[in-house]
């Protein structure tokens, strides 16, 4: 009799294999494969790296006894069709199991529920549901990508305690410390984008590139700049040959700016405005059309209150300093036209948790639950 305790055991193990493949399958999921017979792993894999085998196939080529009867834990329902690579279900059937337990479906509509069934019809017993919500989130910006070809968009911002961004002069350098901007810089190396709006590049010249370690992948640098204010001097222009860079602006931007900026290396794409500003729906489509699957949007509050308004973010983080600015005229993170009413506010119904770095605090935590 399996023992739900070991079945979910086993299926936090894949969990955990599964989360290795972050920032080198995407836009594929992130997916995790425990065989376990008698209480014991006979093997373990995951999907590596985009195009690369499954998970499945990564398990069983690490697995050196026969799985006949034995219990396959996959973190997401096995694929039946072939795409870069032939049906999981194929192999899994060869393979002989018992039972497969799968966390949960897999929303591509080609798939979502026909691997299972590929499997049940071999005569093998198959459940769903194990640490689904767990498996839901670490699929989530897939899962979205997939329905709604969009990606999954972060917010993220340095703040001093009392939620100031820069002081009324719009000096910010720096809120936070060292190992938080270390911290920062670490997470774009798994990013597909960093998107900026165009009063940044003109107060900060940033470089938005990751140089601590070598990314995973190579973020796409994003400027949302309507009327193409963006100099052809600006650190992100001057290096867009080496690191790729997408300028977005509207209808009626200057055609000799846009042609300077091509010049330089920047692909410029045209999006509709809205009283003068862009659409950020019409932004994220073109990134979704890309298959990129986790964006970061790092500034400034006029950007990040955009797309608060609009309801158009998925995930915070807010690197948080041990400072007080204060100030009436100091800039705050969300600086757009915010909520006249405090039940109009977005109330977070589990926000994550608050950890130290450095001398501050990160929150990082999603925006809503998990239906969507
Ligand atoms: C699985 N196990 O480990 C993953 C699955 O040919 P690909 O690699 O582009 O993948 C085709 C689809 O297979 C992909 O869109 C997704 O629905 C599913 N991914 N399936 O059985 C895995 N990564
Ligand atoms: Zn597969």
């Amino acid at each position: 009799m399996p023992d739900a305790r070991d079945d979910i055991f086993f299926m936090r193990r894949a969990l955990r294999l599964a989360a290795r493949g972050r920032g080198r399958v995407e836009p594929n999921p992130m997916v995790g494969c425990v065989i376990a017979r008698d209480g014991r792993i006979l093997g373990e894999g995951y999907h590596r790296k985009f195009g690369g085998p499954h998970a499945e196939i990564d398990a069983l080529r690490r697995c050196e006894l026969n799985t006949r009867a034995a219990t396959f834990y996959v973190t997401l329902e096995p694929c039946c069709v072939t795409g870069k690579t032939p049906p999981c279900t194929d192999a899994l059937i060869a393979a002989g199991p018992r039972r497969v337990v799968a966390a949960v479906r897999d929303p591509n509509p080609r798939i979502r529920g026909r691997g299972l069934r590929a499997l049940r019809r071999a005569g093998i017993r198959v459940e769903v549901g194990v640490l689904a919500r767990e498996a839901a989130d670490l699929i989530a910006p897939y899962a979205k990508l997939t329905r709604h070809k969009r990606p999954w968009v972060i917010l993220k911002w340095a703040q001093s305690i009392d939620g100031r961004i820069a002081t009324r002069c719009g000096d910010a350098r720096w809120i936070s410390d060292k190992d938080m901007r270390a911290h920062a810089q670490r997470t774009r190396a798994d990013l597909d984008a960093i998107i900026v709006g165009s009063g940044t590049v003109l107060a900060d010249d940033p470089a938005l590139t990751c140089r601590i370690i070598r990314p995973r992948r190579v973020a796409t640098r994003v400027v949302l700049d309507s009327r193409l204010r963006t100099p052809a001097r600006a650190r992100l222009v001057r290096t867009a040959r080496k690191v790729p860079t997408w300028v977005f602006c509207g209808g009626g931007a200057p055609r000799v700016r846009a042609r300077a900026l091509e010049q330089a290396g920047c692909v410029i794409h045209r999006v509709p405005t809205d009283d003068g500003n862009l659409s950020l729906a019409a932004v994220l489509d073109v990134l979704g059309q890309r298959d990129m699957t986790n964006v970061l949007v790092e500034g400034g509050g006029r950007l990040l209150g955009r797309f608060f308004d609009q309801r158009l973010a998925d995930e915070l983080h807010v690197y948080i300093a041990p400072l007080l600015i204060g100030g009436r005229d100091a800039v705050g993170a969300l600086d757009g036209l915010g909520s006249a009413r405090i039940r109009e506010a977005l109330s977070l119904e589990q926000p994550g948790p608050m950890r130290r770095i450095g001398s501050g605090w990160l929150l990082q935590t999603r925006l809503h639950s998990r239906s969507g």
